[in-house]
């Protein structure tokens, strides 16, 4: 495999970087999780202008200009071959000394990863998840504004490992006030009564490029959608419930806390919006 650093591809064994990067020391840094479908990359803008935002919130400097970085986005799947695949990447402040001061750090690593991608199994999509409510809340909008999408992940590593230790494959997180946020790293929706539903970003969700897709399948397939606060109750009263991610794509959930979530089955609206996603990864994108 050959991988993007710092303006060169490397070897698999050769891509490493500093003991010293601040990635590691202290995960400051910035990351986004991308597909390629069919020789396709999906929705590159959108997830460039969110690494953007990103390292801005953290008065990070990206040293490539947007369209440089998706020549090397798009250079990285073509250097491996890919037609299908994930690409990750990152940019890390880079090497300093062993104190936090980023302005320490003269030089951000940049980071591209194009591989296969390995996905929830298909019986998964047919029969749908059952998770669980954790006990860890949603960081905090004024500690860490949810919307950075940073190399600091522990909160939703906790709330991974208590999904994992329920004997569930996802987690729904709920904010310091008890609302629903998002999953660990998907966006949820609810069907009800026909109206699907979302919670906002002010709740803590990331503003997902997938979720932002779904809105405009909604739209196209005439379905009414808001953003809205939710609680667990809603979603174990529910008609239907999805997950919405760059690795997930729209995975139905047919359970949360052991309720049964509508007929226990993914419902109508679920597949018709998975459907619907799954042609438009293959229409839209930049082609490689
Ligand atoms: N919430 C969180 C906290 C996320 O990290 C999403 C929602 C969904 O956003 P998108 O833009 O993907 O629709 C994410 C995305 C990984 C991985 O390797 C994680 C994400 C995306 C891709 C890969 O675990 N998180």
């Amino acid at each position: 495999m050959k991988i993007y650093l710092d303006g060169k591809f490397v070897d698999t064994a050769d891509a490493k970087i500093s003991v010293f990067d601040h990635g590691l020391l202290y995960g400051d840094g910035v990351f986004e999780g991308i597909r390629l479908y069919q020789g396709n990359v999906f929705r590159l803008e959108e997830h460039l202008e969110r690494l953007w935002y990103s390292a801005k919130a953290l008065l990070l400097t990206i040293p490539l200009s947007r369209p440089e970085m998706a020549q090397a986005v798009c250079e990285a799947c073509r250097q491996n071959g890919l037609r299908d695949g994930y690409i990750r990447l990152v940019v890390t402040r880079g090497v300093g000394d062993l104190g936090l001061s980023p302005w320490l750090c003269p030089k951000p690593s940049v980071i591209i990863i194009a591989d296969k991608i390995s996905l929830y199994p298909p019986e998964y999509y047919a029969s749908g998840l059952s998770i669980v409510t954790v006990p860890t809340r949603r960081m905090s909008p004024a500690a860490l504004s949810p919307s950075i999408k940073s190399l600091n992940y522990l909160n939703n590593i906790l709330a991974k490992l208590e999904a994992r230790q329920a004997g569930a494959l996802e987690a729904i997180m709920l904010n310091e006030q008890g609302f629903v946020a998002e999953c660990t790293g998907d966006n949820v929706f609810i069907v009800h009564k026909g109206r699907l539903f979302t919670p906002s970003a002010q709740q803590g969700a990331l503003k997902g490029i997938t979720r932002d897709t779904i809105f405009a399948i909604a739209q196209s397939l005439g379905a009414p959608l808001e953003e809205h606060d939710l609680t667990r109750y809603d979603i174990w009263n529910a008609d239907e419930c999805f997950l919405t991610g760059t690795g997930a794509e729209v995975i139905p959930v047919v359970k949360l806390d052991g309720r049964e979530i509508g007929s226990g089955r993914p419902g109508p609206t679920t597949n018709r919006v998975l459907t619907e996603f799954r042609k438009r990864v293959l229409t839209e994108g930049t082609r490689i």
